[in-house]
Formats: structure tokens, C-alpha cells, sequence
């Protein structure tokens, strides 16, 4: 792809947006940003830009800024029915995302993990466990760094870790990762993708180039996921915590197994007591990353150590503090029921749920049956409030908070010793938090100011 004098447009600019402007920038393309929100907004950026030589339009997106170009690259959250997009894209002018304008650049071999829940936390054991098989390996995507920063620490023997989301996947054409990974799919970002149809195919963009030469890791007891294999060209290979399978990662007399093919002898990799991660989901996140890493070469001593050695992911079933005999989990990166339902899952009856924030289309009754099971009351926060509580009325106590802080300090006044407070909200953040980060590092300070009243 030659970017010399290409007139390009690059539509957000958050983190992707940003990377990318500068990018095709250093490879001699004349750039333009445009972003919806404000210059005074943008103000901390702007500077950088305006020095590299790129001009940036603020405070909405001019349909003639979008015609006058021959390029469009897309940040993940701006949705591809935006009018301006959908505008230019009926005019025949090419439309591609962050990550496939990366992915052609980048050297070396991608190694792709999608799911609608434990992508960061797979992809950032994945990054650990090729480091220790002593792999060239560079981790990026979804987790927060975007796929164009990995390209200039690229090179031909590189593995490239990345977490894809499927705002991601919608905008990608060529995209061919070696080795692709869906750990599952289940409801999330239907405001978005219209329908759970829509979000299942993009999800499937992750394999859509690939050919017999590639490999496709699935989730076997997954439907959705599972169902994706008659689709795909790539060989095949699965995972599972209820069965044997044919090639790839399961359980086994306790512990964890793999096999190359269905002739191959069952190597055993380690032992599932081993494993340092809490909740059931993540023994399904280990299996996968056993079957990639397998495959991308690792071997078996390289991947337990590694496993044996990780720690939980910021924000994902985070332990926070043990106060007054409570304990307080942040899994603010449960932005989605199926995340939720998983970390309620982890922990036996007893706890204090904290739920809300922005509403993603989500049926908040498929929690009814576990709140009935293990959970105390419901703490509601943000503005999905008042749907969560017409979901989960008369179905256990609720107490309307409004605020995260309100919600902390109700919680952590119920809770008795032995109980668990547990922020996993169900929902994403941006009614009341810059991120899902940001919420959670809220929380952790909320926890630690019970500190001085709990003890
Ligand atoms: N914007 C417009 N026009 C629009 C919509 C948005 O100009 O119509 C502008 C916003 O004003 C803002 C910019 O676009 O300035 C934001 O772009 P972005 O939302 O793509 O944010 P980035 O900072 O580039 O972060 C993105 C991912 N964000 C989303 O997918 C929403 C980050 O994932 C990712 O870490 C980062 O790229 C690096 O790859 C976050 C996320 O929430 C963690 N992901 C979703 C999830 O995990 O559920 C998919």
C-alpha cells in the first residue's frame, strides 16, 4: 500500500485515531482528523498534529472534508453507519479500520483473540507465555495499544499479539492473522451492531481472509462460536473445559491437556490447580491460550511456567482489599451480562452486587436465576438504573444508588464478614466515567476510603 501524497482522512481521534494520523503522516500521505468533539476538547493533541503537518477538523465531521479524499481510516468507535461514512462509502471510497490499516504494515505473524468476553485478559497470558518460549513477541490491540504503534518494532520473526474487538473486525478487508482465536460469543454491543446476527459476523471477520494454511482456535462449548468452524477455510483446532477433542486443549484427570492432531499422542501440559486465575471462565481462557501458544511453537514447560507465574489483569475480577472480614473485587471490565453472570459465578453466595452505567441493549433477566442463587442485593448505579430494576424486580433486594460512591459505601455497610463486594456492572461506563479504567480506579479509591471507617 503506497501512502506517498494520498490524500487521507482519519475519523477519531482517541488513542487509534491519533497513532494512526501520525503514522500515515511519517509514511508521506497528507492527512486530515476530524472528531466530533470540540477543539477545546481536543486542545491536549492538537499541537503534536498541527507540528506534523496534519490538519485537523473539531467539532463534527464536514461531508466535504470526508469527499476530498482517497483514503478513510476509522477509529473502532465510530460506527460505520455515520452518515458521512455511509455517504462516501456509497460513492466507492475505500473505508478500512485502524487495525487493517495496520495489519498491512505490520511484519511478522499476527496472532488474533476475539471473544465477547476474556480477549485482554487471554491476550495479555498469550503475550507472557511467547515471551517466556523466548518468541519475539509484541502485544497490542483492544488492550489499549493501537495495532499501528506495534509497526515500527515490527519485524519478519515477530508474533503480534492482539486483542480484536468487533468494532474492529467490521472495518477489515485483508486482515490474516497465522492464527486466530474466538473464545466466545455471546450478547454484547447491540446499540451498535443492530442485532446479536450482526455481531456474531463481525466477530467471524477474524477469519474471513484466512486460508488452509492459517488456524482457527473455537470454543467447542460455545455454540455461536462452535458453529463458525463449517465457515471457516482455516484448520481448525478446539477447546474445551466439559470434553476430549479431537485437536487442541481440554481437561483431563485434572489437569490440563493438548493434542496437535487426532493421531498425535495427548501431551499434558499442567495441572488445573495450578492455574492462578479465579472463576470458572478462566480456565477456558487458559485452554485456549494453550492451544495458540502450542501452535505458534511455545513449548509445554514455557507455557505452564508462564501460566503458573501471571496475575489477574487490571479490572478483570481484580481483588482489591479484604476489610472487616469483606472482601471487594473490581471487575469493571464486565461491561456485558454474560461478564457479569461469569463473575458472580466465581465467588459462592454472598455478595453484593454493584450494577449500571450505560445500557448496551443488554436483558439484564438473564442474571435472575444466579442473583437468586448467590447474590444478597443489588446496588444500581448510572443511567441504566432504571432498566436493570424493571428487569430485577421482585426477583431479589434492590437499593437505587445513582452514584459509585453511593453504591460503595451501601455496599460495604451491608456486607458481613465472609461476603463479597463486587463491582462487575453489566454495562459500559461513559454516562459516568471517561472508561471502564477510569471507573474501576474509581472504585479501588472508594475501596480504599472504607478503609478508615471499616477497620
Ligand atoms: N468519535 C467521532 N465520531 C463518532 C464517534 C466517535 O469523532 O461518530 C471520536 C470521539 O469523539 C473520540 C474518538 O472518536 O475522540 C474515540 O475513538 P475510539 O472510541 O475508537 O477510541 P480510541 O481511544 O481510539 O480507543 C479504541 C478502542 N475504543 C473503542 O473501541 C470504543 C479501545 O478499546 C482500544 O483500547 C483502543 O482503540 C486501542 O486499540 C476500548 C473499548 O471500550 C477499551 N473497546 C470495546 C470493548 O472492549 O468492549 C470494543
Amino acid at each position: 500500500m503506497d501512502l506517498k501524497g494520498k490524500k487521507v482522512l482519519v475519523v477519531g481521534l482517541g488513542k487509534s485515531g491519533l497513532a494512526a494520523a501520525l503514522f500515515l503522516r511519517r509514511r508521506g500521505a497528507q492527512v486530515t482528523v476530524s472528531d466530533v468533539r470540540s477543539a477545546e476538547a481536543l486542545a491536549k493533541d492538537i499541537p503534536a498534529l498541527l507540528d506534523a503537518g496534519i490538519m485537523v477538523e473539531a467539532g463534527g465531521h464536514g461531508l466535504l472534508t470526508f469527499r476530498r479524499q482517497d483514503l478513510i481510516v476509522v477509529s473502532p468507535g465510530v460506527p460505520l453507519d455515520t452518515p458521512e461514512l455511509a455517504q462516501v462509502k456509497s460513492f466507492g471510497l475505500p473505508v478500512i479500520g485502524e487495525l487493517e490499516l495496520a495489519a498491512r504494515f505490520l511484519k511478522g505473524k499476527m496472532l488474533a483473540i476475539t471473544g465477547s468476553n476474556g480477549k485482554t485478559t487471554t491476550t495479555a497470558l498469550l503475550g507472557e507465555i511467547l515471551e517466556a518460549a523466548g518468541l519475539p513477541t509484541l502485544v497490542g490491540g483492544n488492550i489499549g495499544v493501537p495495532v499501528v504503534a506495534l509497526i515500527d518494532d515490527s519485524t519478519d520473526e515477530t508474533w503480534s499479539v492482539l486483542e480484536v474487538s468487533s468494532f474492529q473486525l467490521e472495518s477489515t478487508e485483508l486482515f490474516r492473522p497465522a492464527i486466530a482465536v474466538i473464545l466466545n460469543i455471546t450478547p454484547d454491543h447491540l446499540d451498535r451492531h443492530g442485532s446479536f446476527e450482526n455481531y456474531a459476523l463481525a466477530k467471524e471477520r477474524i477469519f474471513a481472509a484466512q486460508t488452509a494454511e492459517d488456524c482457527l482456535v473455537l470454543n467447542a462449548d460455545n455454540p455461536p462460536t462452535a458453529a463458525a468452524a463449517a465457515r471457516s477455510a482455516a484448520k481448525v483446532y478446539w477447546f474445551s473445559v466439559e470434553h476430549p477433542v479431537e485437536q487442541g486443549a481440554w481437561l483431563q484427570h485434572g489437569s490440563v491437556v493438548y493434542r496437535p492432531a487426532a493421531d498425535a499422542p495427548i501431551e499434558n501440559i499442567m495441572l488445573l490447580s495450578k492455574i492462578p486465575l479465579k472463576g470458572a471462565h478462566n480456565v477456558e481462557n487458559v485452554l485456549a491460550a494453550v492451544c495458540a501458544a502450542r501452535l505458534a511453537g511455545a513449548p509445554a514447560e514455557a507455557i505452564a511456567k508462564a501460566i503458573e507465574d501471571f496475575r489477574a489483569v487490571e479490572h478483570r475480577l481484580e481483588y482489591v482489599a479484604t476489610l472487616n472480614g469483606v472482601e471487594f473485587y473490581n471487575d469493571s471490565k464486565a461491561t456485558n451480562v454474560d461478564a457479569t453472570a461469569k463473575a458472580i459465578s466465581a465467588f459462592p453466595p454472598g455478595i453484593h452486587l454493584i450494577l449500571g452505567g450505560k445500557d448496551k441493549g443488554s436483558d439484564y433477566t438473564q442474571l435472575n436465576q444466579l442473583l437468586r442463587e448467590r447474590v444478597n442485593a443489588v446496588y444500581t448505579i448510572g443511567s441504566a438504573a432504571a432498566k436493570i430494576e424493571a428487569h430485577l424486580r421482585g426477583v431479589i433486594t434492590i437499593h437505587s444508588c445513582g452514584t459509585l460512591e453511593k453504591a460503595v459505601n451501601a455496599a460495604a455497610t451491608a456486607a458481613r464478614p465472609g461476603e463479597v463486594v463486587l463491582l462487575a456492572p453489566a454495562c459500559s461506563s461513559f454516562d459516568q466515567f471517561e472508561s471502564y479504567e477510569h471507573r474501576g480506579r474509581v472504585f479501588k479509591e472508594l475501596v480504599n476510603e472504607c478503609r478508615s471507617w471499616k477497620v
